[in-house]
C-alpha cells in the first residue's frame, strides 16, 4: 500500500535546488536592514535582464489601503513599516500582510518597489554597507539560475509580516480568471509519455481550468509544490489552484513512465515552467513526479525545482 510519505519518495535521484533552502536559511539569520537592502540590490540587478510584468488592477485593490497609508508617511516611518514587515513584528500593517495571497504579496511589493525609485517611499540609504554576512548571502543568490533567484525572492516576501495562524487559516485572494475557452486550448506533447491524466493535468492547468483539473486527483490525493508540504485533499488542493496557480505555463518536454507496486503507475516528467511575472523571460527547470492509482487517477504528484538543467535529462533507471 502506498502511503503519503511513500508516495514522497518516488523517483528519489531527482536531484532539487537544495541552494534554494539552504540561502533562504542564511537570509533568514539577516538583520531586517539587510534583509531588505540586499533584496533591493538583486532586485534592481535581476531587473537589468528581464522585464517584471506589472500587476493588475484585479490584485491590486487588496492592498490599496495599506500602499495607500504607507505612501502618507515620512521616510523614518515608511523603513520602520519595511523593516517590522522583514521583522515579521506583530502589527496591524504586518498582520493584513500576513492575511493576502503569495501574488498580493508580491504585487504589494512591487508598487513599493516603484515607488521607491521614484522617491516616494523611502530608498535604501545611499552608501548603506551590507553585513559580511549580507554581502556573501547575496553573492550566493547573484550565482544561482534565474529560476532559483526569483524563487528565492518569492520565499523572502512570502515569509515576511505576521500571521498567528501559520499558514493554515484562509487567505485573501484576486478573483479567480474565466478558463481560456475550448477552441484556444493548445496541447502539451511529452516525448515518452502518452498518459491521458498527465497530459490533461497539463492542458487545464495551462488553461486555468481549475473545476476540471481537481477532478483528476484521488479525494485524498497530494499536490507538493517545491520546497513545501504537500497540500492533501481536493479542497485545499483546490484553494491553492484558484490562489497560486492562475496563468502559469507548462511546458513539459521528455518523460517516462513505469508500473510499480498495487498497479500504480509512476511517470516522471521534466520540462519548464513559467510565470506570469516573467513570462518569456524566465523558464525554471522542473521535474513532476506523478503517481497514479490503477483508474488512473492522482494520488500523488511533485513538483521539484531543478538543481540544474542536466536534471532535465536524467532518467536513467
Ligand atoms: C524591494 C525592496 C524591499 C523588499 C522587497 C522588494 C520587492 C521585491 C519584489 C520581488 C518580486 C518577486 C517575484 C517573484 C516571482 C516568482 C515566481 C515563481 C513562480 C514559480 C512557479 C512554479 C509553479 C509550479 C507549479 C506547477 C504545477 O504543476 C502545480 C502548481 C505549481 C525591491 C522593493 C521585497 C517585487 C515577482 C518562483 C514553479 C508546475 C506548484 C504552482
Ligand atoms: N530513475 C529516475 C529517477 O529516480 O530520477
Ligand atoms: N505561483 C504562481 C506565480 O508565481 O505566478
Ligand atoms: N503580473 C504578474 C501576474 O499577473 O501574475
Amino acid at each position: 500500500m502506498f502511503t503519503l510519505e511513500k508516495a514522497t519518495q518516488i523517483f528519489p535521484d531527482t536531484l532539487s535546488a537544495d541552494v534554494v533552502p539552504a540561502i533562504t536559511a542564511r537570509f533568514r539569520l539577516l538583520s531586517a536592514e539587510d534583509q531588505l537592502a540586499l533584496i533591493w540590490y538583486a532586485y534592481v540587478e535581476m531587473g537589468s535582464t528581464i522585464t517584471i510584468a506589472a500587476p493588475g488592477a484585479a490584485r491590486m485593490q487588496f492592498a490599496e489601503y495599506v500602499l495607500n497609508q504607507i505612501k502618507a508617511m515620512g521616510f523614518a516611518q515608511q523603513s520602520h513599516v519595511m523593516c517590522e514587515l522583514a521583522n515579521s513584528s506583530d502589527t496591524e500593517i504586518g498582520r493584513t500582510y500576513a492575511s493576502w495571497s503569495v501574488n498580493i504579496k508580491l504585487g504589494f511589493w512591487y508598487q513599493l518597489g516603484q515607488w521607491m525609485a521614484a522617491g516616494l517611499v523611502a530608498p535604501i540609504p545611499e552608501g548603506y554597507q551590507l553585513s559580511a554576512n549580507a554581502s556573501s548571502v547575496l553573492s550566493s543568490l547573484k550565482a544561482v539560475e534565474q529560476g532559483q533567484q526569483i524563487t528565492l525572492l518569492r520565499n523572502f516576501v512570502v515569509d515576511m509580516g505576521y500571521d498567528p495562524a501559520k499558514g493554515e487559516g484562509q487567505r485573501v485572494q484576486e478573483p479567480v480568471v474565466a478558463p481560456t475557452p475550448e477552441s484556444l486550448r493548445k496541447k502539451v506533447f511529452i516525448e515518452g509519455v502518452i498518459n491521458p491524466t498527465v497530459n490533461s493535468y497539463m492542458d487545464l492547468l495551462n488553461a486555468n481550468d481549475f473545476d476540471q483539473l481537481i477532478e483528476l486527483f484521488l479525494a485524498d490525493g497530494a499536490l507538493q509544490p517545491p520546497f513545501q508540504k504537500p497540500i492533501v485533499g481536493t479542497e485545499s488542493i483546490l484553494r491553492f489552484f484558484r490562489e497560486d496557480c492562475q496563468n502559469l505555463q507548462l511546458l513539459p518536454e521528455r518523460g517516462f513512465a513505469e508500473p510499480t507496486e498495487d498497479e500504480y503507475t509512476q511517470i516522471k516528467v521534466t520540462g519548464k515552467v513559467q510565470t506570469p511575472w516573467f513570462g518569456a523571460g524566465v523558464g525554471m527547470n522542473v521535474a513532476w513526479r506523478f503517481l497514479l492509482n490503477p483508474e488512473g487517477k492522482i494520488y500523488f504528484v511533485a513538483i521539484d525545482l531543478l538543481a540544474s538543467p542536466a536534471e532535465l535529462l536524467k532518467f536513467a533507471r
